[in-house]
């Protein structure tokens, strides 16, 4: 898996829909191009013209996700090929820690397993079809989108938190920030390098509340920082990096 060329997801702009889906390299050339997307030649209305109708988010190992206008939930793999369809809707998923995907399409919110069979769905009775946003604590945020009396809903989940890619959710974060951030990176400097392992090692066995606690390190949010997190960001080092 070629995972620093997947960090540059591409943001497709929710409602801004597109016929082909792109991957490109840090250079700006194409990567792949997802073919499971467009019209036939000389005939646009038969069979129907296939587009994608929602960002992309971006799985912890690379699977994306994004939804397409036959009401399918698409993922494909970092190498660009098909890896499943399921018909849970087309709006803007969540990908967790845990590789749940959240998904909301009509009235229902669905948790979809990462091998694309249904964990759960929930009906709430309103219209949905919003992005999908999971907080850090692991609560699951969707707004209906009535035109009268618009609903927030928010559930509770056992996924621990957004995955850790640089694009798990609609606009990246609960915050919709937009920042495209290097999994890894601690100190935002653009790279992942034995600086961001120290910032680790400087807070080890520090739990939150305490002293010397420093959330940048604790990278999977469990509130500790511990060997997971230094593995996590020990795996994103460069090849041959000796810290
Ligand atoms: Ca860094
Ligand atoms: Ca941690």
């Amino acid at each position: 898996m070629d995972q620093s060329i997947l960090e540059l997801i591409w943001d497709m702009g929710y409602g801004e829909y597109g016929n082909s889906f792109k991957v490109l390299n840090p250079s700006g050339s194409q990567k792949w191009s997802f073919t499971g997307y467009g019209c036939v030649a000389g005939d646009p209305d038969y069979p129907p013209c296939l587009y994608l109708q929602s960002q992309a988010v971006m799985s912890t190992d690379g699977i994306l996700y994004v939804g397409s206008s036959d009401g399918n939930l698409k993922a494909i793999n970092p190498d660009g090929t098909l890896k499943w369809v399921s018909p849970v809707g087309s709006s803007t998923p969540v990908v967790s820690l845990d590789g749940t995907i959240y998904v909301s399409n009509g009235d229902t919110l669905s948790a979809v397993n990462p091998d694309g069979s249904l964990k759960d769905a929930y009906a709430t009775g309103h219209s949905l079809n919003t992005p999908t946003i999971l907080a850090p604590d692991g609560t699951l945020y969707v707004v209906s989108n009535e035109k009268s009396t618009s609903r927030l809903f928010a559930f509770n989940t056992y996924s621990k938190g957004p995955a850790l890619s640089s694009w798990p959710m609609y606009q990246h974060d609960a915050q919709h920030t937009g920042r495209l951030t290097i999994p890894g990176d601690l100190n935002g400097d653009g790279k992942v390098d034995c600086t961001d392992l120290t910032i680790v090692k400087a807070a080890w066995g520090k739990r939150a509340g305490q002293a010397g606690f420093n959330p940048a390190a604790d990278v999977n949010g469990d509130k500790v920082i511990d060997i997971r997190d230094l593995s996590f960001v020990s795996r994103k080092l460069p090849l041959a990096s000796q810290c």
